[in-house]
């Protein structure tokens, strides 16, 4: 393994994990606060296993993060992933939170900022998610845009998603991209997705057709060293599984006014949103944000495998 990992008190790898990193397999990094804080449970539990699968589908080893009693934890069994989808003391850890959790014996789930950032230290360079914080409305008075984008401006990680959500300011985000020199791929469209929408009315600078292209991208970018940014997937949801329009524009609004109304910010604004849809949405937010989810594992595991084919 190419990593140069911490002591083991502070970091555990998988066996399964390790053994996949040792042997030259494909391993796609997951996030456990979609899984703690973005899921209701108790579907949550069936769903991080249909999550693991995909990544299996796609040819790869899933490597399920989060921090336990103090330990940072790259690759969880049943019962730690059932633990972080039941414990209703589990924290939500941004790379910041990360030290503090470890240094405190604390326990939580990790946001694509902490997930990338600790893919990144134990050697695996593809993770999937729903889909990536970003920049909030409002924020040039709020200042709330989320560390997702910094840090994967600074880890050299290729993260799935199927875009932001339109809660958040979309064309905010994809300037912020840009001007942190992260990359965003469209897989197989010119739109950058709207998370629940396939499309979200901007679109996207570059387009790939292939696992195996976007793939390509992450090996050349790594041998040509121009840079240390990470890079953006954005898989949109076919466009006859995506969310109804009228449905997903009242939901927006609603959710937005109700976070005024409850004077909900900082890292409790996205989670309270997810839980406004999934209870408003008569189960069509969930269903679309389980379907996006896999089909975001899946296409990550098969750019991994074909990452690491490349890497051999
Ligand atoms: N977007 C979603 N679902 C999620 C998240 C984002 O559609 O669950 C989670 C991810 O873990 C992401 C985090 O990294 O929220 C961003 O939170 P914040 O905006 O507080 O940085
Ligand atoms: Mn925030």
């Amino acid at each position: 393994m190419s990593a140069h990992l911490p002591p083991s008190e502070l970091v555990v790898v998988h066996e399964d994990v390790r053994d996949a990193l040792d042997a030259g397999v494909g391993v796609v990094a997951l996030e456990s606060t979609i899984l703690a804080h973005g899921l209701p449970h108790p579907d949550n539990v069936e769903i991080a296993g249909q999550i693991e699968d995909a990544v299996r589908a796609g040819g790869s080893v899933p490597a399920t993060i989060a921090v336990l009693d103090g330990t940072v934890h790259v690759g969880l069994g049943a019962t730690q992933v059932e633990r972080v989808c039941t414990d209703p003391e589990i924290a939500k850890l941004s790379v910041r939170d990360v030290g503090v959790a470890a240094a405190l014996g604390r326990s939580g789930a990790t946001t694509v900022a902490s997930t990338s950032a600790l893919a990144h230290l134990a050697g695996i360079r593809v993770f999937a998610t729903g889909g990536l914080g970003g920049v909030h409305r409002g924020a040039s008075e709020t200042f709330d845009v989320s560390a997702d984008l910094g840090v994967i401006a600074s880890t050299p990680v290729l993260v799935v998603c199927a875009g932001v959500k339109s809660i958040l300011d979309v064309a905010g985000t994809l300037e912020t991209l840009e001007t942190l020199s992260v990359p965003v791929l469209g897989y197989r469209t010119d739109a950058f997705p709207g998370f629940y929408l396939s499309d979200s009315g901007h679109s996207v600078p570059w387009r790939v057709e292939s696992a195996e292209e976007a793939a390509r991208v992450v090996v050349t970018r790594d041998r040509l060293g121009t840079d240390s940014a990470g890079v953006v997937l954005a898989n949109p949801l076919p466009a006859d599984r995506q969310v109804d329009r009228q449905l997903h524009d009242r939901l927006v609004a609603e959710g937005l006014a109700l976070l005024e109304r409850e004077g909900v910010h900082g890292k409790d604004v996205t989670p309270r949103l997810l839980e406004f849809f999934h209870d408003s949405s008569g189960g069509e937010s969930l269903r679309a944000n389980v379907e996006l989810v896999l089909a975001n594992a899946r296409l990550a595991g098969e750019v991994a495998a074909e990452v690491a084919r490349r890497s051999a």
